[in-house]
């Protein structure tokens, strides 16, 4: 009894009150339940060709697609593979891969062949949906396999278009889902090694998107009236997440925008009015210093969200001059917890007061702790530590791996974020550092396990590490430490063209720097912090 007297005083909550939240049913059911209000009300709009889909028939284009996807082999438990940019079909193949039982991989259309084709058979991928930037990556590694490939744009040898797979008649009745079944597979390296699959069930999605939108007092609050805006890639959980299944559970419209481009985002903005806009900091960034972008072109929003990456409070300060009529906040999430850990309260349909800089706070029906990384004794508030989170939002799990699993999720369903944060004296959540390896360029993941790894199959590489350095625009770059074999001359270029052929642009090497060892720890853990700290100091 005195332990739990004492792990309540430790344990962060939301200062909204629980909410009750019907996790039993389909994630597609949960994300429609405002239907009978928004049946006939834009949906989804496509930015790109103006395009435009009503509630009733995004609905029904989903269970079109949950036909053609059946009718191509696709059934309960299986794994489709979306390789597409933002785009309407994304959001058709997804909720029809539900209805089916089965779950999508999302991967960025930008991969290289190899990173594609090594998370299709990680995930085990049965059909792949793609488009005409990234169908090559594909089309022989799937004919080699019986793999189908649809196309969303555009007629490809030995692939299906998106057109005859919808054209299917619409799906009488959905698999029996079980809410533990995995509705999307995202793919993150965590705290530690190389990316895996993260199971999210349609219990985790529904639980997570009520904890930001529902509720009297919903902490996220998107109005039947909004206009999202859908820029941030959908193949990232945040984008899926807070807006996409978000916007569709509060019956509000999402624009979607394939690429980032000022221009182009201050016309979508004036076009379709948009309320509502998710930023990752880079974005900020870029927007807070262009004259181009004025005041009154932004002036219909009145929200917007920064997260993935951290976003100071110099920067949250600056950016606010720039939208006198909107509020602007963080959200924390990390694709494993579900993956919104917090939220900014200013955000609420009630607002309450908050501070620049901080993440948010702890989002409601979910516990939060910090606790020391070396003894693991639990902490008071304004003592840094990491974060953990516990709630039903968590992932199930990673895919065909328990042993990471373990690693991340203990015995008492804590998850361990690999943060360094406090949480202050009004609830508020700041992260101050990183425990875990990963490097964040613009929000995207960088594994420096993966880089590692890629550059030791390099003859003339005898042993790398791999480490974050700051940047002002992209927040991380990843560099590398080279030890080189005896004799070898081998230069910082084509160390960094090696790799450079094999990654995707953002997890490119950005500097070189030769050394005589990498220090480890004496079970062969690199000394990342060591590393980093020469880097800080100015001694490579
Ligand atoms: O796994 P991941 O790539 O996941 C994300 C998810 C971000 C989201 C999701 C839903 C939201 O509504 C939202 O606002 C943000 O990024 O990377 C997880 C790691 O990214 C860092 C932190 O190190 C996570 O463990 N990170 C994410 N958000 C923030 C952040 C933030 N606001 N401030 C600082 N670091």
């Amino acid at each position: 009894e005195e332990k739990a007297v004492e792990e309540k005083a430790v344990v962060f909550r939301s200062k909204l009150p629980d909410i009750e939240i019907d996790s039993s049913m389909a994630l597609h059911t949960y994300c429609f339940g405002k239907m009978g209000e928004v049946a006939e009300r834009a949906c989804l709009v496509d930015g790109l060709t103006g395009a435009s889909y009503t509630y009733a028939e995004v609905e029904s284009l989903s269970r079109r697609a949950a036909s053609g996807l059946r009718a191509m082999g696709v059934g309960k438990g299986d794994v489709v593979m979306s390789l597409l940019r933002n785009c309407p079909e994304f959001a058709f193949t997804f909720l029809g891969a539900a209805r089916l039982g089965a779950a999508t991989t999302t991967a960025n259309p930008f991969y290289t062949p190899h990173e594609v084709h090594r998370q299709a058979e990680a995930a085990g991928a049965r059909l792949i949906v793609t488009e005409a930037c990234a169908v090559e990556k594909v089309r022989e590694f799937a004919a080699e396999r019986g793999i189908p490939v649809v196309t969303v744009d555009g007629r490809f040898d030995g692939c299906v278009e998106f057109a005859e797979l919808i054209a299917a008649e619409e799906l009488e009745a959905d698999a029996d889902i079980h809410p533990d079944d995995v509705v999307a597979l995202p793919y993150s390296s965590g705290t530690t090694g190389l990316p895996k699959g993260v199971m999210l069930t349609h219990r985790s999605l529904i639980t997570s998107v009520a904890q930001q939108v529902d509720g009297e007092n919903p902490n996220l609050y998107f109005r039947k009236d909004d206009v999202v805006l859908c820029l941030l890639p959908l193949f990232h959980i945040y984008s899926l997440n807070s807006v996409l299944l978000a916007g569709l559970r509060a019956g509000s419209t999402i624009v979607i925008m394939r690429k980032f481009d000022l221009g182009a985002l201050v016309d979508l903005v004036r076009r379709y009015v948009i309320t509502i806009a998710p930023f990752v900091p880079p974005i900020v960034v870029e927007i807070a210093k262009s004259p181009r972008v004025t005041a009154g072109d932004l002036a219909s929003i009145r929200m917007v969200m920064s997260g993935a990456a951290p976003m100071g409070k110099e920067l949250q300060d600056a950016f606010m001059a720039k939208i006198p009529n909107a509020v602007l906040g963080q959200g924390y999430g990390m694709t494993e917890a579900g993956p919104v850990l917090a939220m900014c309260l200013a955000f609420a349909k009630e607002p309450y007061p908050v501070k620049s800089g901080s993440c948010g706070t702890v989002v409601r029906n979910a516990e939060l702790k910090i606790v020391d990384p070396d003894t693991g004794a639990a902490l008071g508030r304004n003592q840094p530590g990491e974060i953990c989170i516990r709630g039903e939002q968590i992932m199930k799990g990673y895919l065909n791996d328990p042993e990471s699993t373990k690693n991340t999720i203990d015995k008492d369903g804590w998850l361990h974020t690999g943060d360094i944060g406090y949480v202050d004296d009004d609830d508020e959540i700041f992260i101050v550092d990183r425990l875990k390896e990963i490097i964040k360029y613009k929000g995207f993941q960088v594994p420096p396990a993966e880089l590692e790894a890629l550059l030791i199959t390099h003859p003339e590489i005898k042993d790398a590490a791999v480490v974050s350095m700051n940047d002002d625009l992209a927040g991380e770059i990843p560099v590398a430490f080279i030890v080189r074999t005896e004799g070898s001359q081998v230069t910082e270029d084509e160390i960094k063209q090696f790799v450079a052929k094999e990654v995707v642009f953002y997890k490119k090497i950005h500097k070189v720097f030769f050394t005589e060892s990498i220090p480890k720890n004496p079970s062969g853990k690199i000394l990342r912090k060591d590393l980093r700290a020469r880097l800080a100091a100015g001694v490579h």
